[in-house]
C-alpha cells in the first residue's frame, strides 16, 4: 500500500519523487538472466542466476559431487548517460569463493559463500558499450573459509541474486560489508514508548558538498507518525557517519510472532537544491528480547518458550539455487506449523526470508558456518571476522533477528580425533577459544542489542573449555534416542547440567531422528527410519523441554530433509531428519506440531505418511494416530463409529481394525471433520487369502513402502507353520548394531530399506503358499563396510572391519537358482542385487541358502503368484 504522505510539509524535489520515482536517481536492478556457465572454459552453457552445478551431482551414487572452479560470463550495455553514476555490482551468495573480472581486469575477491559482498567497478567500465563481467567460483576445500566440515553438501556456483547498482556520487554507503548502509537501534522500548536511533553512512565521491536528509517513520497504516530532517556538509571524498535520533514514540505497537505488527522507516537522501539521490527503508519493529537461566525466554517482558525449527536453504533437485519464491513458502509452512522461532543454520540464508520472518512474526536465530572445526591461520581468522561483520551488518535491520551466533559444535572433529597428540588437541582448544572470545566480542559490538549465541555437541569440552559461557545463550545439539543413549535421558541431562551450570541460559537447538514416510512399525526403534520413531521422539522431547521452565525452547533438527553428499540415511546423500521431506510433503510429524502449537483454527490430521499400499496380516490392528488441537474428537472407521476420545498432548492413538479393501476413516469434532481413504491388503495367515503379491522385509521389524513396486514389504518373523519366517540366522542391519547399523548408501537401487537390514547366517526360510504357479525375487548385499566409508556419526564408537567372504548356493524348493554367489567379490561395494525365478509347486516355497564359506546373506523376498 503506498504510505499517506502528508505532501504539505515536504520540499518540493521530495514530492516530485514520491509521484515521479523515477526522477530517482539510484537504481538497482538484478542480472540473473543469461550468463554463460562452464566448468573448463571451452564448453560454455547458457544458465540463469540462481545456479549451481551441484545439484545432480551431489545426489549421484557414481559420481560425487565436483569441488572445484565453475565459470560465469556476463555482458552488460552501460550507457555514456550514466557517466556520471557510480557503479557496483552486488553478489548476494557466490560458494564459496568468487574472483570477479571487469573487461579482463581482476575488480574483487571474497571468501565465504553465504554472505553478501559488493564491489564498485565505476572506473573499469567502458561507456556506450558491453562491458564483460567474468567470476571464477571456487567450492573446492579450502582451509581458510569456513565451513572446513559439515554434514551439508557445499553447493558451489552464483546461487544468489546478481545486482547492478548504480548511484549518484552521493549515496547510502555500500561499502560497509555491503550493508545497506545505515543501521536501526532501539532504545528505551516498553509498552509506553519506543525510542530508535538510526545511523546512517553516506559515502561522497566527490569534492565537499551539501546534502539533505530526511527520514520518516510510517505505521502500518502508511501515516507518518515521526519525521526528521537534517542537513550535512559531506567531505571531499570520505564517508560520512550521520546519527540521528527520534523523539520516543508514545504507546508504540509492539512487536512479538502473535502480533507482528511493522513500522516502517524510510531514508532519503537529497542534494542540496532538494534533488533525490538515494533512498533506502527498513522494517522497524518495536521489541526487546532477554534470557534468564531460570525461567527461559522473555519478549517484551513476558516469557514466551521459544518453539521451532532450523532450516537449511537447499531444496530437492535445485541444490541451494532455490527460487526465492519458493524459499518463502517454508517460511510459511514454518510459521502454519505455529512455530515462533527459526534457527537459520548453519549460514546465513537469504535476506528476503528474514523480512517475511519480520512480516509474519518468527523469532530469528542467524549464525555464520564455523562448524565442526577451526585451523589457527591467521587468513582462517581473517575471514572467520569478515565473515561476522557481513552478516552482522547485513541482518542487522530484520525486528525478527534477535539472535547472532558464530559457531556450531566447534570440537566435533576434535572429540573423534584419533591421531593427534594430546598436545595438539590442547593446541586446537586454545585456537578455538581464541576465535570464540574475538567472534563474541565483535558480535555484541555490533549488535549491542542482540542475544550472542552459539551451539555445542554432546560433549564435556564445551564445559570444560569455559566455551559455553562465553555467549549468552548456550545451545544444545541433543540427539538422545539417536546417536546417544534413550530419548527419555534429555531431560536428566538438561537438569545437570543447569545444576552445574545456574547462570547458563540453554536452548535445546538441535534434536531429531531421520525418518522416512516410507518406514513404518507398531515398534518403533532407534534407527528404524519410521516415522513412528520420528513421532516418538519429538513427542517426548516436546514434554520433556515444556516442563522445564529454565529452557528457553527447543528447535528441531531439521525443518526439512537436506543434502549431505556423504550420507547413506534410507534415501542416499539426504539427511531424513526433516519435519517436512527434500520436496517440503509434511511427515506426520509437521501437523503433531501443528496440533500442539498452533490453535488459531480447529485443526485435525490423520497420520497417514506409512498408510498407501499398506499390507497387514490377518486379525492384526495397526496404531493410528490422529492429531487435533481440540479437546475431543470421534472417530468412525468405514463408517461405524468407534467412539469419542480425549485428544492428550495433540494426539489421539488408535488400533484400527482394517478390512481388506479401501478403508475410510473419519474424524470430527461438533462442526469440523477430517477423512482419509487408504487402502489396505490383508492377507491372512496360515492361508494366504486375498494374496496376489507378498514381499518381506528380512531382518526387519518395520514395514517398508516401495513406491515404485507399489508394494509394502512387511516385517520379518520367525517360522511359523502354515505361515513364513525364517528358521534360522540372525537379523543384521541398522537396529541390531549402531555402527554396523549405520544405514549405508546402497548402489543401483532406490529401495535401501530393504537392503540396508538382513538376515545374516540363514539357511533356511520357508513360506506355506498355496499350489501354484509363483515368480520369486530376491534381494541381496554384502553388508560389510570398510571403517573408513563409515558416514558422519555423533558416536564415539567406531567400526572394525572383518570383511569375510560369504559364499553360497541359492536353491529354492531343491532347485538350484545360483551357484557359488559371491557377493564381495562378483559385485561392486554395497550393490543391490537382485535374483528372480519362476517356481511352480505343490505346497510352499523353501528357500535354501547352502554356505560354502562365511555366513549366507539375504535381504528380501518378493514372490507373485502368477496364476
Ligand atoms: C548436528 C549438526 C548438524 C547435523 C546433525 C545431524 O549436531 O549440528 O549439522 O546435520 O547433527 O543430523 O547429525
Amino acid at each position: 500500500m503506498m504510505p499517506h504522505i502528508k505532501y504539505k510539509t515536504l520540499p518540493l524535489s521530495l514530492i516530485l519523487c514520491v509521484a515521479f520515482p523515477f526522477l530517482c536517481f539510484s537504481l538497482s536492478k538484478t542480472i540473473n538472466s543469461g550468463w554463460q556457465y562452464s566448468e573448463d572454459k571451452t564448453h560454455w552453457q547458457t544458465v540463469n542466476i540462481p545456479h549451481t552445478w551441484n545439484d545432480k551431482d551431489a545426489f549421484d551414487d557414481e559420481s560425487g559431487y565436483r569441488r572445484g572452479l565453475g565459470y560465469y560470463k556476463k555482458q552488460i550495455y552501460v550507457s555514456s548517460q550514466d557517466k556520471d553514476q557510480i557503479f557496483y555490482l552486488k553478489f548476494n551468495a557466490v560458494n564459496q569463493e568468487a574472483t570477479v573480472f571487469i573487461n579482463g581486469k581482476k575488480a574483487t575477491n571474497h571468501k565465504g559463500g553465504y554472505t553478501a559482498f559488493n564491489v564498485e567497478i565505476t572506473s573499469l567500465l567502458n561507456f556506450d558499450a558491453y562491458n564483460l563481467i567474468e567470476v571464477e567460483v571456487d567450492n573446492s576445500h579450502n582451509d581458510n573459509i569456513p565451513p572446513l566440515d559439515a554434514d551439508f553438501t557445499f553447493y558451489g556456483g552464483i546461487y544468489r541474486d546478481v545486482e547492478l547498482i548504480k548511484v549518484p556520487k552521493q549515496h547510502f554507503s555500500l561499502k560497509d560489508f555491503a550493508s545497506d548502509g545505515f543501521y536501526v537501534n532501539y532504545y528505551n522500548v516498553s509498552n509506553d514508548k519506543a525510542g530508535v536511533k538510526v545511523d546512517i553512512l553516506i559515502d561522497n565521491f566527490e569534492i565537499k558538498t551539501d546534502a539533505h536528509l530526511y527520514l520518516e517513520i510510517l505505521d502500518a497504516e502508511g501515516n507518518r507518525i515521526r519525521e526528521e530532517h537534517q542537513g550535512l556538509t559531506l567531505k571531499s571524498y570520505k564517508t560520512e557517519t550521520v546519527k540521528v535520533t527520534f523523539p520516543k514514540i508514545k504507546n508504540p505497537k509492539l512487536w512479538s510472532p502473535d502480533h507482528p505488527y511493522l513500522y516502517k522507516l524510510q531514508l532519503t537522501l537529497s542534494d542540496k537544491n532538494g534533488t533525490i539521490l538515494d533512498q533506502k527503508q527498513s522494517n522497524l519493529g518495536f521489541r526487546w528480547a532477554t534470557v534468564d537461566p531460570e525461567k527461559g525466554f522473555f519478549l517484551n517482558g513476558k516469557p514466551i518458550k521459544l518453539i521451532g525449527v532450523n532450516r537449511h536453504q537447499d531444496y530437492k533437485d535445485y541444490g541451494n539455487a532455490v527460487p526465492i519464491d519458493l524459499q518463502k513458502q517454508d517460511i510459511h509452512l514454518i510459521k502454519n506449523m505455529g512455530a515462533n522461532v527459526i534457527r537459520f543454520a548453519h549460514y546465513p540464508h537469504s535476506r528476503e526470508l528474514y523480512k517475511l520472518c519480520d512480516e509474519l512474526g518468527i523469532l530469528v536465530w542467524t549464525e555464520i558456518p564455523i562448524v565442526n572445526k577451526v585451523t589457527d591461520s591467521k587468513t582462517f581468522f581473517e575471514v572467520s571476522d569478515t565473515m561476522q561483520n557481513e552478516h552482522i551488518k547485513q541482518y542487522y535491520n530484520y525486528p525478527s533477528v534477535v539472535m547472532f551466533g558464530y559457531m556450531n559444535e566447534i570440537f566435533l572433529r576434535l572429540a573423534f580425533d584419533r591421531k593427534s597428540s594430546d598436545k595438539e588437541k590442547e593446541a586446537l582448544k586454545t585456537t578455538t577459544l581464541k576465535l570464540a572470545n574475538q567472534l563474541e566480542d565483535l558480535t555484541r559490538k555490533l549488535a549491542p542489542n542482540h542475544i550472542t549465541v552459539m551451539a555445542g555437541h554432546l560433549n564435556e569440552v564445551y564445559n570444560d573449555t569455559g566455551i559455553a559461557d562465553l555467549p549468552m545463550l548456550f545451545g544444545w545439539n541433543l540427539y538422545f534416542g539417536w546417536y546417544d543413549a534413550q530419548i527419555e535421558d534429555l531431560g536428566k541431562f538438561l537438569d545437570q547440567q543447569h545444576q552445574r551450570f545456574p547462570k547458563r541460559s540453554l536452548l535445546l537447538s538441535e534434536y531429531g531422528p531421520g525418518a522416512d514416510v516410507r518406514i513404518f512399525t507398531k515398534t518403533p526403534k532407534k534407527f528404524d527410519f519410521s516415522t513412528n520413531y520420528q513421532a516418538k521422539l519429538h513427542q517426548s522431547y516436546y514434554k520433556q523441554i515444556t516442563e522445564r521452565p529454565f529452557m528457553t525452547g527447543m528447535t528441531a533438527w531439521n525443518f526439512a530433509d537436506f543434502g549431505s553428499e556423504f550420507r547413506g540415511d534410507a534415501i542416499p546423500h539426504v539427511n531424513q531428519k526433516g519435519l517436512v521431506q527434500y520436496d517440503r510433503t509434511p511427515k506426520d510429524i509437521y501437523y503433531w506440531y501443528k496440533s500442539v502449537l498452533d490453535d488459531k483454527k480447529p485443526f485435525i490430521n490423520i497420520a497417514t505418511d506409512y498408510l498407501e499400499g499398506m499390507t497387514l496380516i490377518e486379525e492384526e490392528l495397526f496404531p493410528i494416530q490422529i492429531y487435533s488441537n481440540q479437546n475431543d474428537v470421534n472417530v468412525s472407521l468405514n463408517g461405524k463409529s468407534l467412539g469419542g476420545f480425549k485428544v492428550k498432548n495433540g494426539i489421539v492413538s488408535i488400533d484400527m481394525p482394517f478390512k481388506n479393501g479401501n478403508n475410510s476413516i473419519r474424524v470430527s469434532t461438533e462442526n469440523f471433520s477430517e477423512e482419509k481413504t487408504m487402502q489396505v491388503n490383508r492377507i491372512e495367515a496360515f492361508d494366504f487369502k486375498n494374496f496376489k503379491r507378498f514381499g518381506i522385509n528380512l531382518g526387519a521389524h518395520f514395514n517398508f513402502y516401495d513406491e515404485a513396486q507399489n508394494i509394502t514389504f512387511v516385517p520379518d518373523q520367525e517360522y511359523k507353520k502354515g505361515w513364513f519366517g525364517y528358521k534360522d540366522g540372525s537379523a543384521y542391519g541398522m537396529t541390531k548394531d549402531k555402527n554396523q547399523g549405520l544405514p549405508h548408501n546402497i548402489k543401483n537401487t532406490d529401495e535401501e530399506p530393504l537392503f540396508q537390514t538382513l538376515l545374516e547366517g540363514c539357511t533356511k526360510y520357508q513360506l506355506d503358499v498355496p499350489e501354484g504357479n509363483y515368480n520369486i525375487k530376491l534381494y541381496f548385499v554384502e553388508p560389510q563396510i570398510k571403517p573408513t566409508e563409515n558416514i558422519y556419526n555423533l558416536s564415539e564408537e567406531t567400526s572394525e572391519s572383518n570383511k569375510t567372504q560369504r559364499i553360497f548356493d541359492v536353491y529354492i524348493n531343491d532347485i538350484l537358482i545360483e551357484k557359488q554367489l559371491n557377493l564381495a567379490q562378483a559385485y561392486p561395494e554395497k550393490y543391490g542385487v537382485t535374483l528372480q525365478a519362476n517356481i511352480q509347486t505343490k505346497k510352499g516355497l523353501t528357500l535354501k541358502l547352502n554356505a560354502i564359506e562365511g555366513l549366507p546373506v539375504i535381504s528380501g523376498i518378493l514372490i507373485e503368484k502368477l496364476d
